[in-house]
C-alpha cells in the first residue's frame, strides 16, 4: 500500500498555502504536480549538461544525447513498445494527434470514414475535422448514454469497409469514463481501420501495453504523469510511422538535402524536426521512473478508494448532481449544484485553497449532451488524501450556502 504522507513530502508544492489555507490540489486531470526528483532532473540538466543533441562531437552534447535517448528507451519500456524508434517525442498529446492527422491527409480520399467518440477532448475532435475538410472524408461519432458510457452497439453499426480510422480516448477527461478500448481496437481492425488511442488521461492511472492492445497509435503528455509541460509522446507501430509522411520539415529530420531533392531520416528522427525539448524529454523519463517505483497497481487501488469516498460524501449534499457514473471510471468527479453556476462554486473553493477546474473541460459536446454550460471537476491523484476530500465536501457545502 501507499505511504501517502511520505509521497506528499516528495512534492514541494503540496506544502504551500493558497489564500492562507493549505493547498488542496484537485486539478490533476488538467496537470499533475511535480516531485522533487523530476525538479532535480531539470536543474541538473541546465546546471551540468545543457547542450544540443545528435549533432555535437563535444562531451556535453554527447551526454545530453545519451540521456535523451535513454529517456526514449524508458518510455518504450513503460509502454512496452517493440522498438524505441516507435516512440516519437512531441510537445504533448495535442501535437501527437495533429502529427498523425496531418499524416493521414496523404492516405485518405473523399468518402472514407473516420470514427471518433462523443467523449472526446477538443484536441481529439478538431484535428480530425480539419483532416475531413482537407480530404473529403466523413466524421462519424460513437454516441454515449446518460451514464457517460460509449454505446458499443452503435459503434458496431458505424464500422464498415469505408472506415479508415478510429480515434477514442482511453479515459474521458470530463467524466472519468474508462472506455472499452480493447473491444474498440479489435472491431476496428476487423474492418481494416487503424486506431489511435488518446492516453492523456489514462497514463496517470494505468500502465498501457501497446503490444498487448495491438493499438496502432497511442499518445500522451508528460505533464499529466508528474513530468514537465511542453513534452509528450506518440507511439506508432513501425509500419504506420514509415507509411506516414513527415509532419514538419527542418533540421534533424533529413538524411540528405539539396535544392533538387531531400531525403528523410529514419525513425524516430523523421518526425522530430528542429531542436526538441531535450530537458523535458529527460524529465519525462524521470517522471515515469518515479511513478513506476510507486507502482501503477498501487496507484489505481488507492485512487479508486479516493473516488469511492468522494462519490459517497459528495452524494450526501442535496441538489448536487454527479455527471459521469460509468461502471468503469477513474478518479474524476464532475458535478454541479442545482441552480448555481460552476464558475461561482470554483471561485469560492479557490478562496478556501481548493483547486478544481470549472467549465466545459475542452469537451463541449459532452456538456451539450447534458444541456449544461459546464461542471465543477475534482480530479484526484495518488498524493491526495481523504482528509482533503473532507475539506472539499465542507467547501462545497459552504459554497452552496453562500450562493443559494
Ligand atoms: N486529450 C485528453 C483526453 C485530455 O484530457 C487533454 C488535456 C488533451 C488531450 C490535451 O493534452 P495536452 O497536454 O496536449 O494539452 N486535458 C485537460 C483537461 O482536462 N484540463 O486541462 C487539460
Amino acid at each position: 500500500m501507499l505511504d501517502v504522507s511520505k509521497i506528499r513530502a516528495d512534492f514541494p508544492i503540496l506544502s504551500r498555502q493558497v489564500n492562507n489555507k493549505p493547498l488542496v490540489y484537485f486539478d490533476n486531470a488538467a496537470t499533475s504536480q511535480t516531485p522533487e526528483v523530476v525538479i532535480d532532473t531539470i536543474v541538473d540538466y541546465y546546471s551540468n549538461y545543457n547542450a544540443n543533441i545528435h549533432r555535437g562531437v563535444h562531451t556535453l552534447s554527447q551526454e545530453a544525447t545519451d540521456k535523451y535517448e535513454i529517456a526514449r528507451q524508458k518510455i518504450q519500456a513503460h509502454f512496452n513498445a517493440k522498438f524505441s524508434h516507435e516512440i516519437i517525442f512531441t510537445s504533448g498529446t495535442t501535437h501527437s494527434i495533429n502529427l498523425v492527422a496531418n499524416g493521414f491527409s496523404a492516405l485518405l480520399k473523399a468518402g472514407d470514414e473516420i470514427i471518433v467518440s462523443a467523449l472526446e477532448h477538443h484536441s481529439n475532435i478538431v484535428p480530425w475535422q480539419m483532416l475531413c475538410e482537407r480530404t473529403g472524408a466523413i466524421l462519424k461519432v460513437i454516441p454515449m448514454n446518460q451514464e457517460g458510457e460509449l454505446i458499443m452497439e452503435t459503434y458496431d453499426k458505424l464500422l464498415s469497409n469505408k472506415t479508415k480510422l478510429v480515434f477514442v480516448n482511453h479515459i474521458s477527461n470530463a467524466l472519468g469514463t474508462i472506455n472499452p478500448i480493447e473491444y474498440i481496437i479489435e472491431k476496428a481492425h476487423a474492418v481494416g481501420a487503424a486506431v489511435l488511442i488518446d492516453g492523456a488521461q489514462s497514463c496517470p492511472h494505468i500502465k498501457p501495453d501497446v503490444q498487448a492492445l495491438d493499438v496502432d497509435f497511442y499518445v500522451a503528455s508528460a505533464h499529466k504523469v508528474c513530468g514537465p509541460t511542453g513534452v509528450g509522446m506518440l507511439y506508432g507501430k513501425e509500419a504506420w510511422l514509415n507509411k506516414l509522411p513527415p509532419y514538419q520539415g527542418g533540421g534533424e529530420m533529413i538524411a540528405e538535402v539539396s535544392f533538387e531533392k531531400t531525403t528523410y531520416a529514419d525513425l524516430p528522427h523523421k518526425f522530430e524536426a528542429g531542436t526538441p525539448n531535450i530537458c523535458g524529454g529527460i524529465a519525462f523519463g524521470a517522471a515515469l521512473d518515479y511513478m513506476n517505483a510507486i507502482g501503477f497497481d498501487n496507484i489505481a487501488t488507492y485512487e479508486n478508494e479516493l473516488l469511492a469516498y468522494a462519490t459517497e460524501k459528495l452524494s450526501t449534499i442535496e441538489g448536487l448532481k454527479i455527471y459521469g457514473t460509468a461502471k468503469h471510471k477513474t478518479s474524476v468527479i464532475s458535478f454541479n449544484l442545482e441552480g448555481i453556476h460552476p464558475y461561482d462554486v470554483g471561485t469560492i473553493l479557490d478562496k478556501l485553497g481548493i483547486a478544481v477546474r470549472t467549465g466545459h473541460h475542452c469537451a463541449q459536446p459532452i456538456m451539450d449532451f447534458f444541456c449544461i454550460p459546464g461542471t465543477i471537476r475534482a480530479s484526484f491523484a495518488f498524493y491526495n488524501t481523504k482528509e482533503e476530500i473532507d475539506i472539499l465536501v465542507a467547501g462545497v457545502k459552504k459554497a452552496k450556502m453562500m450562493l443559494s
